[in-house]
């Protein structure tokens, strides 16, 4: 993968990511196409719209077919995993700021992975108060709510209505949730997540834009675990990892894997990985010889993994 500039102390490091011939253009498999359809008639019938959406990327790969929809119902945009998008409060009014211009008003970060998060208390008493706001509401009506849930694939959409009905109502699992996108693969019936006042959530299948023009964009969706790993290629997904990670000097991976200086060449990195993980695999050559190589493939997935939870730096992939 070509692209030549940053500099590091005396290194040079990529400033652009050339994809190869992987099609990343075109990426709608027919779950989604079905799903939204059927969204299209809850949207509605509901009070509220709330639209998921990664932290990390909050104005890369929101899905522009939602935007004629969200206009007509209230809307809350849920920027969920904060907990790995680290940001500071500049860089979180600025955020704030930018889709303010793009007409998003209301904007609320969450992580909802611990127990009792108070940022996901927040949600059902902004949401009641923007529907209570809108022109809409007529008082006489609302003795309870429905809310749609909505957003890209692997957000966090049914992870965030089981933390609010654990939170509200003490109660376990509803819907269920993974580390693959695609988990929820239809509308949902409606799960109860509050009783006074009662809030009906309806989860729904992540949606991806059914085309990625911008191969940075489809790449940092791909980080992220919105579309499918294998479909984009491990190899790819770390070679873009590392060098957005060398490009924006977050060298953290360098101490993680015992490498011995930030380095642009993703064969070598991926061979210092393995080596640090003990990754090898057994390969015999022509002759029958059995010999242990470095498992690249371990060694990717690894990366991969380890920048989503966190583990090489809490990182805004849009500022
Ligand atoms: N770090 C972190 N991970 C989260 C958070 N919320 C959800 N996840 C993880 O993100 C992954 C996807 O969660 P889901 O709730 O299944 O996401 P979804 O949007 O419903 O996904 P689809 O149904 O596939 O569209 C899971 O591995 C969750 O554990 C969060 O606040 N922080
Ligand atoms: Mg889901």
């Amino acid at each position: 993968m070509a692209g030549q500039g940053a500099r590091q102390g005396q290194r040079i490091f990529r400033d652009f990511f050339t994809f190869g011939s992987k099609d990343l253009t075109h990426w709608f498999p027919s779950h989604m196409a079905r799903g939204m359809k059927k969204m299209r008639n809850a949207l509605r019938s509901v009070d509220c719209i709330i639209e998921v959406h990664d932290a990390r990327i909050p104005f890369s790969g929101r899905n522009p077919i939602f935007g004629d929809v969200l206009d007509v119902r209230p809307h809350l945009l849920i920027l969920n995993k904060k907990d790995v998008a680290d940001m500071t409060p500049q860089e979180t009014s600025k955020v704030r700021n930018r889709l303010k211009e793009e007409g998003v008003q209301d904007v609320l970060y969450t992580e909802c992975l611990t127990q009792n998060s108070p940022s996901v208390k927040n949600i059902i008493p902004r949401v009641i108060e923007l529907i209570e706001n809108s022109e809409r509401y007529n008082r006489v009506e609302a003795e309870e709510y429905t809310v749609i849930v909505i957003g890209v694939p692997n957000v966090g959409k049914s992870s965030l209505i089981n933390a609010m009905r654990r939170i509200h109502l003490k109660k376990g699992k509803a819907t269920p949730v993974g580390i693959q996108p695609g988990v929820t693969r239809s509308l949902m019936h409606k799960i109860q997540v509050s009783s006074r006042p009662k809030v009906w959530l309806l989860d729904s299948p992540g949606i991806m834009t059914p085309y990625i023009r911008d191969i940075e964009v489809g790449m940092k969706l791909a980080l992220c675990g919105m579309l499918q790993d294998h479909k984009v290629g491990e190899d790819v997904i770390a070679d873009y990892l590392l060098y957005y990670l060398n490009k924006y000097n977050h060298n953290r991976y360098v101490d993680f894997y015992d490498l011995v200086a930030p380095n642009d060449n993703i064969l070598e990195v991926l061979v210092g990985v393995a080596k640090k993980l003990n990754k090898t695999s057994r390969f015999k050559t022509l002759d029958g010889t059995v010999v242990m190589r470095p498992n690249l493939h371990a060694a990717s997935a690894h990366m991969i993994k380890s920048f989503r939870q966190g583990h090489l730096g809490t990182i805004t992939l849009d500022l």
